[in-house]
């Protein structure tokens, strides 16, 4: 027979488990969905990002000025989202943009472990073209990871965002691992760069499975002393 003691413990770890599971799931949860590759961005609602000052690139005719950096995850996709926006809509010449990980966090971004990523944004009011290619941090091109793809806005002004990936494996980390990264942009000359901003990409599921196994543990615990009790 179970006593009332061991029925109040059993009630406290579960609730701890699912208050846990709940807390870590939160996260997903928050996302209005998963982050599609197609030139729309209301899949970045909710995501995280730093923001960047109106008017700080190096000419004052308004090109190449950052105004956010986003990024994340979807559930069970070892993949770190990206996406960047810009003031201005004017997309001629192309905007080329430099994201750079330090992907053992030492502060160094020019070691070959580190990545970058160059990625080329133009559009029209008919279509968009991004290009990104992958480099390590000293520079050497390893591949092409996307060419031409219309994943970029394309409105009659030009369009200001433009959305793009990379993998765990490609970057060279695990999930959760601790990175920084930081974005330049160059249009015409006219140059700019956000803040360092540091990051442990992870995929959602991790975290779920994670509340899973809490919860199967607690019952597996709890069942365990039915019999034994
Ligand atoms: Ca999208
Ligand atoms: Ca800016
Ligand atoms: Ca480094």
């Amino acid at each position: 027979m179970i006593t009332r003691a061991w029925r109040t413990w059993i009630g406290r770890v579960l609730g701890v488990a699912c208050a846990l599971a709940v807390l870590l799931a939160a996260p997903a949860a928050r996302a209005a969905g998963p982050i599609v590759l197609d030139g729309e961005f209301g899949d970045w609602s909710g995501r995280s990002f730093i923001s960047d000052p109106q008017g700080d690139a190096s000419k004052s005719n308004g090109q190449g000025d950052i105004r956010a950096l986003y990024w994340g995850t979807n559930p069970n996709d070892p993949t770190l989202y990206l996406m960047l926006e810009k003031w201005d809509e004017v997309n001629r010449p192309p905007i080329v943009y430099l994201v750079q990980f330090d992907i053992n966090n030492n502060g160094d971004y020019q070691e070959a472990v580190d990545r970058q990523l160059v990625v080329i944004y133009t559009s029209n009011a008919q279509r968009s073209s991004v290009t990104v290619s992958l480099l390590n941090g000293a520079g050497v091109y390893l591949k092409t990871l996307a060419l031409d793809e219309p994943w970029g806005d394309a409105t009659p002004g030009g369009g200001t965002r433009c959305e793009f990936a990379v993998s765990f494996s490609d970057l060279g980390i695990v999930p959760h691992q601790a990175i920084t990264m930081r974005a330049f942009s160059d249009q015409g000359g006219s140059q700019d760069a956000t803040a360092f901003v540091q990051i442990s990409p992870a995929n959602a599921l991790g975290y779920l499975l994670l509340g899973a196994a809490v919860l199967a543990a607690a019952w597996h615990m709890a069942q365990r002393r039915r019999v034994t009790v």
